[in-house]
């Protein structure tokens, strides 16, 4: 898929997931790299310089689109000429697929470990990572039952119920009203990541955070899977991270209310790092507290300059 169509994928939610957007915008510029024809490298970098504003400006919550870009263009400014940045680029886009795949399979594998044998499993909206933990956890033939939020308006509650259904896991799916009524039934509860901040808070599908209250006032404990390019080193420098709002369209039909009325649809929401147990990621469970540890060890020094 070539950049503008890649952009109109994830801006319009064909191409969605933390994930698999971020792998989406690598590809992009890898395939950008493999297919454009320039005369020199200046004109090869200021497509791909506009190519990636574009790329990260599709979807601005969840960072792992801005960090699986950057991965994709590291070494690019010191590329002498155009096939050397070819090169480069085509590498560093399938590495970064690879490795994202791969760590998708190893928060499987680890997540996995915390859900016991006959465990009632809660997640909210369909992420990948948390849904790897709980498919892992039955091949490995526990026996479990998952209760899966609808997850309003987008109703991505529908994709994880027929995906865990194929599996043949026991599912069942309920209202996001209903959270803090089922919650009492539930053993553990895993959701996914779009961000992590620096100080352990997780941005996630809006509501996330009303099952955090939910299980931290019925003591169940709340585990976040989330791969490390989801961690943001920009707000350790005090940026926030921006919450999109999607089009009203998405919540009511046409006519349904007066054009008077105001309709406020924000898609993610921030839940604090004191309402999270765990956060699963390929390189171990960590504590909230020790993000900014893993993001120095998995980033680099280079985050300071
Ligand atoms: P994975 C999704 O956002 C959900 O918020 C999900 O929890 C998160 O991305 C992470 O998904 P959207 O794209 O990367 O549905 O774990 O708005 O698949």
């Amino acid at each position: 898929m070539n950049v503008d169509d890649t952009v109109e994928a994830i801006k319009s939610m064909e191409i969605r997931g933390a994930g698999r957007i971020a792998r989406a915008g690598a590809e992009a510029i890898g395939g950008m790299a493999a297919s454009g024809k320039w005369d020199g490298i200046g004109a090869m970098r200021k497509d791909v310089l506009s190519a990636k504003e574009k790329i990260i400006g599709s979807r601005p919550t969840a960072v792992s689109l801005l960090n699986g870009v950057q991965f994709t263009l590291k070494g690019f400014d010191e590329c002498k000429d155009v096939g050397e940045a070819k090169a480069l680029l085509i590498g560093n886009s399938e590495a970064f697929v690879r490795a994202s795949n791969e760590a998708v399979s190893i928060i499987g594998k680890i997540g996995s470990r915390r859900i016991k044998d006959g465990a009632v499993i809660m997640t909210h909206c369909n992420s990948s990572a948390a849904l790897e933990c709980i498919k892992e956890a039955h091949r490995s033939g526990k026996r479990i039952k998952v209760y899966a939020t609808e997850s309003r308006p987008w109703r991505q509650g529908i994709i994880t119920v027929n995906e865990l259904a194929k599996e043949g896991i026991d599912v069942t799916l309920i209202i996001d009203s209903a959270v803090r009524s089922v919650m009492k039934r539930v053993d553990i509860v895993m959701v996914g990541a779009d961000t992590i901040t620096s100080n352990g808070a997780v941005i996630n599908k809006i509501g996330t955070s009303q099952l955090a209250l939910a299980a931290n006032e019925s003591h169940v404990p709340f585990v976040v899977c989330g791969e490390t390019y989801k961690i943001s080193p920009q707000t350790l420098f005090g940026d926030t991270v921006t919450i999109e709002e999607r089009d009203t369209g998405e919540i009511v039909r046409d006519g349904e209310i007066p054009g008077t009325v105001k309709v406020f649809n924000p898609v993610f929401d921030s839940t604090p790092a004191r309402y999270i147990d765990g956060i699963v990621t390929e390189v171990g469970i960590v504590s909230p507290g020790s993000v900014y540890e893993i993001m120095i060890r998995q980033f680099g020094e280079q985050i300071f300059n």
